[in-house]
């Protein structure tokens, strides 16, 4: 992969930070835009903008047709059956709360099981924790190995017949955990369960496929893939979508409306009341022009190289642990003995590197890993080696700067 004629595309990776050239390590969690994100954005709002499926005037039926025109690249991009199941949302997390409010809460009852893992985000352990406070239903974790991974025999023995919701993250965005999904899903639906797959950390960097994965729900962000913030997908499988019940209710999501009762309109507008993230999904639709230009299986092959480069560099660390499986998607989480993460960004920071410090959104992770905190490397793209060098120097300092205080 062309490393520097990519990052030519990212125009706010060309500037300093404290006098240092910005290093940008936190791709997990936002990533940068490129060009023609961003000119689509600014075309859009020159020179097509207006609302979607109402008028019959010009601007209108162009918006609809850029809008539209982009929910069938997303469904070409995770190679779904139909733009009927593609959704916009928000976000990962509008996504999977869609799932929790207009699925689970509808087909729960007392008894029921919902089954997740310790690795997962926030986002798809909170709405599941609601769902089942709303319901009854209980949630039941798939236990994970010494090196944050799961077996398909601890999921195969925690999913039983009791097991409706299996919700799992594909790729963790603290450990690095690449789940083995499309097994995973035929436990579940062996138990005659669904499945709900976090994307959130996986749409971004490899390729998936809604067909092959046998997913019955999938959820992912555009701004961690190159595309705006404020929109998102929830892929789910056609004939669970018309079961499931709309979320937000109101304009353009209906079909009749009386003064006591309404229908609602056909897949996948049901699910999208109000005005819609136009610009947001126009933008989404030239990410995965930009993405799919380049490969995804060029972009984690190169990724998995980071990752690997930075587990050895890293190493050579003195007193820094790593955490997760060797084997792993873009990110490298860790901590410096005695230097707290919060500390270690900031010296990282005066050094123009940008790292993520924090629970990352999963404090029971964290409990799990015994530590109230981590640093995080995350890598996309634009990054090349260069950057791990800059970000062990960085390390190198920190210690120096903290050695003398501990
Ligand atoms: N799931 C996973 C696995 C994530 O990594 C994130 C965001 C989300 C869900 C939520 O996505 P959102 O777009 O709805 O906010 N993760 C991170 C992170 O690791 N650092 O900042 C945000």
């Amino acid at each position: 992969m062309d490393v520097t004629s990519i990052r030519e595309q990212f125009p706010i990776l060309n500037q300093e930070v404290n006098g240092h050239p910005l290093v940008y390590l936190d791709s997990a969690a936002t990533s940068q835009k490129p060009l023609p994100v961003i000119e689509s954005l600014d075309a859009y709002y020159r020179q097509h903008n207006s609302n979607v499926h109402r008028g019959v005037h010009t601007l209108g039926t162009r918006a609809t047709d850029q809008y539209e025109g982009a929910r069938d690249k997303v469904k070409n991009f995770i190679n779904a059956s139909s733009t009927e199941e593609v959704i916009f949302t928000r976000g990962t997390t509008t996504a999977l709360n869609m799932v929790a409010y207009g699925y689970a809460r509808h087909q729960l009852k007392e008894g029921d099981e919902i089954v997740l893992t310790e690795m997962e985000h926030h986002s798809n352990i909170i709405p599941w924790q609601q769902a089942a406070k709303y319901t009854g239903a209980k949630l039941k974790y798939i236990p994970m190995e010494a090196d944050g991974t799961i077996t398909l025999e601890a999921a195969q023995s925690t999913v039983t017949e009791k097991t409706k919701i299996v919700a799992v993250t594909h790729v963790s965005n603290v450990l690095g955990t690449i789940n083995p999904i499309k097994e995973i899903a035929q436990i579940a639906h062996g138990h005659n369960a669904v499945i709900v797959v976090d994307g959130a950390q996986s749409v971004p960097h490899m390729k998936v496929d809604m067909q092959d994965l046998d997913c019955d729900f999938y959820a992912f962000s555009g701004h961690k893939m190159c595309a705006p913030t404020g929109i998102g997908v929830l892929y789910g499988k056609k004939s669970i979508l018309e079961e499931m019940e709309p979320v937000e209710f109101g304009g353009e999501m209906i079909d009749f409306v009386d003064l006591y009762d309404s229908t609602w309109k056909d897949l996948p507008w049901k699910f999208e009341g109000g005005t819609p993230i136009i610009a947001g999904a126009i933008g989404l639709g030239a990410a995965i022009d930009f993405l799919e230009d380049i490969g995804l299986e060029h972009i984690i092959e190169h990724e998995q190289q980071l990752a690997d480069y930075a587990q050895d560099k890293l190493s050579t660390i003195e007193g820094l642990t790593i955490y997760g499986p060797k084997k792993r998607g873009g990110l490298v989480t860790f901590n410096v003995d005695s230097v707290h993460p919060h500390d270690t960004a900031t010296v990282l920071d005066a050094e123009g590197i940008a790292v993520r410090a924090g629970h990352h959104c999963a404090q029971p992770l964290m409990k799990w890993l015994d530590v109230t905190a981590t640093a995080r490397a995350s890598f996309y793209l634009y990054n090349d080696e260069s950057d791990i060098d800059r970000l062990v120097e960085g390390l190198q300092r920190a210690k120096e700067y903290f050695g003398d205080v501990f």
